[in-house]
């Protein structure tokens, strides 16, 4: 393609991944077996030669520390790195904390769905004084008030992804960089439903593996040339993507 590729990259299976815990904001670190993926992921990303030169994570430990095991594991460790909020996963809002097959048995499916996969049904949001709150975390001491979610759905995902994939990761697709972006399961479907241009219906079946590199080239329009991407183990994504579909049951 003309301009340059991008990888995306969910974090390795978290702590709370494994606990079936709803994470969102909360900056929990991977567990074994996430880091063992974070590992095969750079080993995919070594044996196909699709090597980063840049990589932007979110601001949290999960995908931070998957970049890092990635790129130590294909030898591309010291390329630049940047960061940002707008790349963390969807906040939970009350939800955080609570267990996933507790709260599908408590609220039933269908409200349970609505708040893991609808677009626009946010969970309620969350006090400021729960123990899973994010605010006063000083790594959002920046972040004018106002833009500090205390819940978020997936359109407001998309709302605030955006300007960073235009503002920050364009302009280097457009030198012909490949770039990695390592992130989270719901911001990369807001990210995947912008590229893909997929409804607002569509999105709720789709579900994004831990730590299996989905390769994206482009045209200069930023419109996939094989849509839905190329994941570099399909066989492992197929399978992971619908465990992460039935989490909770
Ligand atoms: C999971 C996604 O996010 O959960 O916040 O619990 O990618 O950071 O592990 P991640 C969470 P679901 O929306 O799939 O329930």
């Amino acid at each position: 393609s003309e301009v340059g590729t991008l990888v995306l990259l969910r974090h390795g299976e978290s702590e709370w991944n494994a606990k079936n815990l709803f994470t969102g904001w909360v900056d929990v670190d991977l567990s074994a077996k996430g880091e063992a993926e974070a590992r095969r992921g750079g080993e995919l990303l070594r044996e196909h030669d699709l090597l980063p030169d840049l990589v932007h994570t979110s601001v949290l430990r999960r995908a931070i520390r998957t970049a890092e095991i990635a790129l130590h594991t294909c030898d591309r460790h010291w390329i630049p790195v940047r960061r940002s909020w707008r790349l963390n996963e969807r906040h939970y809002g009350a939800l955080q904390g609570k267990n996933k097959k507790q709260t599908l048995e408590q609220y039933g499916e269908e409200q349970f769905m609505l708040w893991r996969r609808s677009y626009d049904t946010p969970p309620p949001p969350i006090a400021d004084d729960d123990e899973w709150s994010q605010v006063g975390d000083p790594r959002y001491a920046y972040l004018p008030p106002e833009l500090m979610p205390r819940t978020e759905c997936l359109k407001d995902v998309v709302n605030r992804m955006l300007p960073y994939w235009y503002d920050q990761i364009v302009p280097d697709l457009l030198e012909g960089r490949t770039v990695l972006v390592a992130a989270h399961g719901n911001s990369l479907r807001a990210l995947v439903k912008h590229l893909d241009r997929i409804s607002d219906e569509a999105i709720a079946g789709l579900n994004i593996p831990t730590g299996i590199p989905l390769r994206y080239d482009l045209d200069r329009d930023l419109r996939p040339i094989t849509p839905g991407g190329i994941y570099l183990d399909p066989e492992a994504a197929r399978e992971a993507a619908a465990a992460v579909a039935n989490q909770g049951r």
